[in-house]
């Protein structure tokens, strides 16, 4: 009885040994780099998701990760966290952009001096960044809004779009790419009345979204491709009469949107998972800090539990298409 149970023994230690020495080699990235994550805004839940994905990634390839950034979601405000890094010489600065070009001199002298620069969520203009590591086709992402909110008002009526603040590079993609569907004939019956901005704050969404349907009194639905945003806008719209006649949509969690699915006021939404994106980043960064990639079209990298990844033109790497969350699947997500 000894003898297999020693066996069994080493079994599980060469196993266990075989998949520590396979986790080290996987990606082959220099240990003990500094990371650091720079969100929109710190106490933003899906920005909390993504930064705690790319703590996780760090932390598999041996890294010293951290998150430092703003309450709120202004690009001013995120000058001061880039400043300190470079002084504290991080290897890695992973940063989601309040603003495509004011941040740009302040990311150039980050890499001037030898720091890697990755944006993730919401990029810079490319000659801010080594690497942009962006959620889902940008593209494909503004088309399928349109396509979705057209679908939920049937095909006619106005609709306004409440976004996240005016200079964000990630919604104004997505908003140019949503005004380019609108063009097709089969939307000649929809109007896009209002771009609204609640800043990404709550509390300034919340009533942004009171403005609008007292503006627009024939509103038909809300387009929130911000994740602050559309729960504002659900948590307002299924307190008041317009629940159940205007239509609330765009980019949410399913954990905050949870409850408005299941009473109602919001039929359907998109996102994928912020955590997956946080992950992606910190790989990414770990890669360009290890030398292991340059930045260059074409180029490959291990992203540990997502496999090999590659780099795309002017520096993007695509997590993955956006999943649409309704009452017949939001209860399989747990984010
Ligand atoms: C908000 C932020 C973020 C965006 C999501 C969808 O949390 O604006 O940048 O990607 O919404």
């Amino acid at each position: 009885m000894f003898k297999p149970l020693r066996h069994t023994g080493t079994a599980a230690l060469c196993a266990a040994l075989i998949a520590i020495s396979c986790a080290a080699s996987a990606a082959d990235l220099k240990s003990g780099l500094k990371i650091a994550f720079v969100p929109k805004q710190i106490n933003n839940p899906y920005e909390v998701i993504a930064d705690d994905g790319g703590l996780a990634a760090i932390k598999e390839f041996g890294g010293v990760g951290k998150v430092v950034g703003p309450s709120d979601a202004g690009a001013s405000s995120q000058v001061q966290y880039i400043n300190t890094l470079i002084t504290q010489r991080q290897d890695a600065i992973v940063i989601a952009a309040n603003d495509a070009n004011a941040l740009v001199p302040y990311l150039k002298k980050a890499m001037g001096q030898g720091i890697k620069v990755v944006t993730f969520d919401s990029d810079t203009a490319p000659e801010g960044r080594q690497l942009f590591v962006n959620q889902a086709n940008a593209e494909g992402i503004g088309r399928g809004q349109v396509q979705l909110v057209s679908k939920l008002m049937g095909g006619e009526g106005e609709f306004a779009v409440l976004s996240a603040t005016p200079n964000a590079t990630n919604q104004n993609t997505w908003i140019k790419w949503m005004q380019e569907e609108l063009k097709k004939p089969e939307y000649a019956k929809i109007k896009l009345v209002k771009i609204a901005y609640g800043n990404d704050d709550d509390q300034k969404s919340f009533v942004e979204t009171q403005g609008l349907l007292q503006a627009y009194p024939n509103l038909k639905a809300i387009v929130a491709p911000t994740t602050v945003g559309i729960a504002a806008a659900a948590r307002y719209i299924s307190s008041s009469s317009s629940k159940g006649k205007v239509v609330v949509t765009g980019l949410g969690t399913p954990n905050q949107m949870r409850a408005f699915v299941k009473n109602g006021t919001v039929k359907a939404f998109q996102l994928w998972d912020p955590n997956q994106l946080g992950y992606l980043a910190g790989y990414a960064a770990g890669a360009l800090a290890s030398g292991k990639i340059t930045g260059k079209e074409g180029e490959s990298f291990d992203a540990g539990k997502l496999g090999k990844r590659t780099i795309g033109p002017q520096g993007e790497i695509i997590l993955g298409p956006p999943t649409t969350f309704d009452a017949s699947n939001i209860d399989n997500f747990n984010f």
